[in-house]
């Protein structure tokens, strides 16, 4: 055997002896299980950028897996993590219900879960270590105060329209319910037309298209869930004749370059921010589970607001 061979030999062997970490387990890397929605807006890739790059410059292995937004592929890839025996699991969930089962079977083999961005309504709250994201409800309210704000002084009737996300989803079920908590009791006030756009342009677009077909004269706000969804229904505005920004008040959820560029040529009026950079938190509490740390059991995103007065401005600093 090679003096070589017998050293690393012998370093393991008194390492054991003394109980130390051997070698190869004080090298061995952490391994991440990362469960992503899909790619359906700028939201997300920049969410799944942010992951990547952080994952690489912990030093962790991250596994990701891609679930075109169907629940069925997250399932599938959690329960992969779980064969694979990952140390930690972190996923955003694509819809709130239909958890329970596959989270018992990470808890039962001992890999805690991180949830991150979406959260999930198991009453179980043992399912999961932490939740990391947006408040939506908050980010709905917002959308409903700056509206009341932009309407101060004006007669009614306000119509308005809503492109919602993903049925089912945290940020639709929870954008939708802080928004109508504001306007609800402004009885000039009115959502006259709701239906998802699932988080799309195209969709957006389509079912803009729709409610301008039976509504067109008598639209005044467009409330979408999301940028891209926005940007859809921009184009569809434009292409009906009509200016959005002017003729149609545009609000929208995310804070993407796309949202800062139609604010900038005048046709959207304000975009609530929804911070998608969430690897870096989510890399530390990986690091922090895996040396026994305890975390909290909700890390919320600071996130702020910005009307079209300030885009130009705030724009070449944004990062997504
Ligand atoms: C919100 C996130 C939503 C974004 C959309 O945190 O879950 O999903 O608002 C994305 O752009 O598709
Ligand atoms: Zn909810």
């Amino acid at each position: 055997m090679s003096i070589q061979r017998r050293t690393v030999l012998a370093t393991t062997l008194v390492a054991a002896a003394y109980g130390l970490p051997s070698l190869a387990r004080a090298q061995k890397k952490i391994v991440l299980g990362f469960s992503q929605v899909g790619a359906e807006s700028g939201w997300r890739t920049a969410n799944t950028d942010s992951i990547k790059s952080a994952a690489k410059d912990a030093g962790i292995e991250l596994k990701f897996a891609d679930a075109q937004q169907k629940q069925e592929n997250q399932i599938k890839a959690i329960r992969s993590f779980i064969a694979q025996k990952v140390d930690v699991i972190a996923f955003s969930p694509v819809v709130e219900t239909g958890w329970d089962p596959v989270l018992q079977e990470a808890k039962a083999a001992k890999i805690p879960v991180i949830l991150t961005d979406r959260s999930v309504d198991s009453k179980d709250k043992s399912l999961y270590v932490t939740f990391m994201g947006s408040d939506f409800i908050e980010e709905g309210r917002k959308a409903g105060r700056w509206l009341e704000n932009f309407e101060k002084g004006k007669p009614g009737p306000i119509n308005i329209v809503e492109l919602q996300g993903t049925v089912g989803s945290a940020p639709a079920i929870d954008r939708k319910k802080g928004f109508e908590e504001i306007i609800g009791s402004d009885n000039r006030m009115k959502i006259i037309r709701s239906q998802t756009g699932d988080f799309t342009r195209a969709k957006g677009k389509e079912v803009m298209e729709a409610f301008l077909k039976s509504d067109a004269k008598n639209i005044n706000v467009l409330y979408a869930h999301n940028d891209d969804m926005a940007l859809g229904a921009i184009q569809a505005i434009e292409e009906a004749g009509l200016k959005p920004g002017t003729d149609i008040t545009i609000i929208s959820i995310d804070g993407t370059k796309g949202a800062f560029e139609a604010m900038i040529a005048g046709k959207q009026n304000v975009v609530i921010e929804c911070n998608p950079l969430l690897g870096p938190q989510l890399m530390q509490a990986t690091k922090d589970l895996v040396a026994g740390k305890s975390l909290p059991k909700r890390i919320e995103t600071v996130e702020s607001i910005y009307p079209q007065e300030v885009a130009a401005a705030e724009f070449p600093k944004r990062k997504y």
